[in-house]
């Protein structure tokens, strides 16, 4: 004869009880998934890239970082990195990315810039005009432009990566001190940048039509400039984040070490880029 099965009875919860339950253990699971995620993503987060026009000084800066040299440079084609060496940023260990200006490749910054510790924008302050529209100048706006814009389009759960906007080449404007030239450079790029933005921001809000803004085929309706209340673009109103602005400028076909008895030598050589070295040993 066949034994028959005792009936196993479950306690019984209420339906409300179990919901609650596989809620929490569904809440619990989303968490640690978030929370992994994030901790690989933040440190993976090790680049700092250098973006700008052609020409601004970008391949010059990374040799002279990563070679203490500042090697003879022409038009770059491809993507520059190394890793910064102890002896220009002791205490971290971060990787320099020189993203090629031309404008058929500055758009690349975009692959690199969920991975970005912080961007560094240069700009050839010794070439950017004062009043006129130069070429450069409007290009160097659109290439900012899609960076704010790019920058500004990362999900809200990214922790934005703070920008500098570098004014290289200070060396080659004419003033008596160093320090006014690196001034004088600041205040140069700041306001035609700001100038340049803010017409694109004209433009992108239906205002004013400015002849040549939209080259290339590009929409000028991109966002990425918004400034509050401000009547016009302002880096110092800008929604997307703090903005940096620094001086620099290297000698070029020289090593680091030829800066001896130099006017503005600094403890390590790199005096013409203290600012750049300070504000990336500063970073968070
Ligand atoms: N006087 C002076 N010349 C510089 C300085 N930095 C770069 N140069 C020169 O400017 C020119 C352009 O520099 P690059 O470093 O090649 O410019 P880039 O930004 O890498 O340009 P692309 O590769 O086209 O994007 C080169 O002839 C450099 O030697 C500087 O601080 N002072
Ligand atoms: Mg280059």
């Amino acid at each position: 004869m066949p034994s028959q099965r005792t009936p196993v009875t479950l306690p019984a919860f209420p339906p409300s009880v179990l919901l609650a339950v596989s809620l929490a253990i569904s809440l619990l699971a989303i968490l640690i998934i978030v929370y992994i995620s994030k901790s690989r993503s933040s440190s993976k987060k090790n680049l700092v890239l250098l973006l700008g026009n052609e020409d601004a000084g970008k391949s010059a800066i990374l040799s002279t970082i990563v070679y203490e040299h500042t090697l003879p440079s022409h038009t770059s084609f491809q993507v520059n990195s190394s890793y910064i060496p102890e002896s220009f940023l002791p205490k971290r260990q971060l990787q320099i990315v020189d993203v090629p200006g031309h404008p058929r490749l500055r758009d690349t910054f975009k692959t690199y810039i969920s991975d970005s510790k912080a961007i560094v924008f240069v700009v050839d302050a010794s070439t950017i005009t004062r009043n006129g529209r130069d070429v450069a100048d409007t290009s160097s706006s659109r290439h900012l432009h899609h960076i704010l814009h790019a920058l500004t389009s990362l999900p809200p759960t990214h922790i934005l990566p703070p920008l500098l906007i570098l004014a290289h080449k200070f060396d080659l404007l004419s003033s008596s001190s160093t320090q006014d030239r690196s001034t004088l450079a600041i205040s140069r790029v700041r306001t035609v940048l700001e100038r340049e933005l803010e017409k694109r921001r004209q433009v992108a809000a239906g205002g004013v039509s400015v002849e040549g803004l939209g080259a290339e085929g590009e929409g000028t309706e991109m966002g990425g400039l918004e400034c509050g209340s401000s009547p016009a673009f302002r880096f110092s109103e800008w929604e997307g984040g703090e903005v940096g602005f620094a001086a620099s400028f290297v000698r070029v076909g020289e090593s680091v070490s030829s800066e001896e008895g130099r006017e503005e030598k600094s403890a390590n050589g790199f005096s013409g880029l203290d600012a750049l070295r300070t504000w990336i040993d500063g970073l968070p």
